[in-house]
């Protein structure tokens, strides 16, 4: 066992810092839940606004950079085509940024909003209809997907631009932090991001494992009780943790390509045998209402509150500033596999490249699955709001499904699909963990390094189980999410600090060690030279 390559201050300050957490909570359950409602309350009541207002920023900064000069610096060498070509990219982004979760969402988010919309706006109207459809895809949207491209931003420059591969969140915030990351700072910031991504991921596995244990239910009959969810969740510990300790790569990669052809094979299926002009004309009509409002719905904090005639709704809690936290936790980890895949793409493609393809993957996933439940529900065919009020959600989805034609063995795909989304998220999440304890990762991380941090994702989620409630799941994500807002306020600042440096001394050195690819591609032909060898010639300048 390689130990010296351990960075042990993060790898033990993480592991307590979990075990802080975790251990009162299934010790004592009952009080746990009351604290963990408090901090909550806390936390959404007088830092909810913040949160909004990082969605709305980072959105903006984005498209800053994308069409700005730093947006035209390709992640590569001069004349280098993209490692991957769109479609893969795309397919891969997708992959490694959503999990099971929008499984559960899509399908049943529509039917909180119809029951509890927001602006005001009377329960279960004719208006809560049109904003139901459209709220998920908002939650799902350009935002959100803003939110995950900005950690690659810094990632993806030093990765491909200064060639120095970066797997850490303190790395990757040198230029502003200097060698202050080198000391605690720089463990504390890691820790950060560790607890933040094992909250969220825990968030996801909590979710996704009842759901599995439902389809299960519907197709076996045998019981969705908690120890059917335990071995569910080994289970799938188990499937990826075999495959990492392998070594197998390419184990990974078929499950990844089964995952997308089986989600494109679910979706075409519901949108042809679902009801198929519905779904298009309620999905284009949503997009019309995002259109529309996205600024008031990216601000909507319900200001009023109690104030108002309206009842109080904690909707903004509730749904979208829970969103973006959980989106903040999983950013740095997405931004890290992003970064890694978008060589030979400037800036400027992998930033819109992934809001929009990105957002459209969920506005597929939202427009089908969730425009098929809601139809049942206006049709009358299966009263889906009335089933979930005595069953839950995780048996509602599950009914839906099973409510299409082939019933049986769509419910068996659907239940086999959130299984490997559920897989691919241990498998790529504990890989993340595992390299940022690491000073130094060879290849792959150390196996029983990575093990170790498959297991413990499994901690957080066995224990938000045995204390059940929703609330208490997302709780999980915001408290441990919220530094993350200022490490996303230092990755932007350096990316921005490193390419604005290189920017201007491209204009007073030749050759330059970046690559401005303007949009015509006219530009001045230079020699070629990789960046390293002119990074070499370059003057020394203390933050590389
Ligand atoms: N997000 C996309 O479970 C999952 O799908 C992982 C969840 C942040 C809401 C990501």
């Amino acid at each position: 066992m390689k130990t010296r390559l351990i960075d042990w201050p993060t790898f033990i300050g993480a592991f307590i810092l979990l075990l802080g957490v975790t251990i009162p909570l299934i010790a004592f359950p009952e009080a746990g839940k009351v604290i963990v409602a408090d901090a909550n309350e806390f936390m959404t009541n007088n830092f909810g606004v913040l949160y909004m207002i990082m969605g709305l920023v980072i959105f903006a900064f984005l498209i800053y950079v994308a069409f700005s000069k730093n947006g035209s610096i390709k992640l590569g060498d001069e004349g280098e085509k993209p490692e991957f070509n769109t479609f893969s990219w795309a397919a891969m982004l997708f992959a490694a940024g959503i999990g099971s979760s929008i499984l559960y969402w899509a399908v049943i988010e529509w039917a909180y909003y119809y029951q509890g919309p927001p602006f005001g706006i009377e329960p279960s109207s004719k208006e809560a209809i049109q904003w139901a459809s459209a709220y998920g895809i908002f939650h799902w949207g350009p935002i959100a997907w803003a939110i995950y491209t900005l950690p690659a931003l810094p990632i993806a420059y030093f990765y491909y631009v200064r060639k120095k591969p970066v797997l850490k969140v303190s790395e990757a915030v040198r230029p502003v932090l200097g060698k202050s990351v080198d000391g605690p700072l720089g463990n504390v910031i890691d820790i950060l991001f560790m607890f933040g991504l094992l909250g969220g991921a825990g968030t996801t596995l909590a979710l996704g494992t009842p759901m599995i244990a439902e389809g299960i239910n519907s197709l076996t009959g045998i019981p969705a009780n908690l120890g059917m969810k335990s071995a569910i969740m080994l289970l799938c510990t188990l499937i990826f943790a075999i495959s990492s300790y392998s070594g197998l790569k390419r184990g990974i990669k078929v499950l990844s390509d089964v995952n997308l052809w089986l989600s494109i094979f679910i979706l075409v299926f519901i949108f042809i045998f679902g009801p198929t002009r519905f779904i298009a004309e309620t999905t284009f009509n949503s997009l019309g209402i995002l259109t529309d409002n996205f600024f008031k719905m990216a601000t909507w904090m319900e200001p009023f509150g109690n104030l108002s005639q309206f009842e109080e709704t904690k909707f903004p809690e509730s749904w979208t500033i829970f969103y973006w936290a959980w989106w903040l936790v999983y950013a740095p980890f997405v931004g890290l596999f992003v970064a890694r895949i978008s060589r030979g793409r400037t800036i400027r493609q992998m930033v819109l490249g992934t809001m929009i393809y990105g957002t459209l993957g969920c506005i597929l996933f939202f427009g089908i699955m969730g425009n098929f439940g809601l139809y049942m529900q206006l049709t009358g065919s299966f009263d889906v709001i009335a089933f979930m009020d005595e069953n839950g959600a995780p048996a509602t989805i599950i009914e839906i499904i099973n409510q299409l034609p082939l019933a049986k063995f769509m419910v068996l795909a659907f239940t086999v699909l959130a299984i490997i989304f559920l897989a691919t998220t241990f498998d790529s999440s504990s890989y993340i963990l595992a390299s940022v304890v690491q000073k130094k990762v060879e290849g792959e991380p150390l196996r029983w390094n990575r093990l170790f941090w498959a297991f413990s994702l499994c901690i957080m989620p066995l224990a938000l189980m045995f204390l059940g409630g929703l609330d208490t799941l997302q709780t999980a994500s915001i408290v441990g999410g919220f530094p993350l807002i200022f490490i996303m306020f230092l990755l932007a600042w350096s990316f921005m600090k490193a390419s604005n440096t290189d920017i201007r001394a491209s204009d007073d050195y030749e050759p330059s060690t970046i690559h401005i690819e303007r949009w015509k591609k006219k530009g001045k032909k230079k020699k070629k030279r990789s960046a390293l060898e002119a990074l070499e010639d370059k003057p020394e300048d203390d933050e590389r």
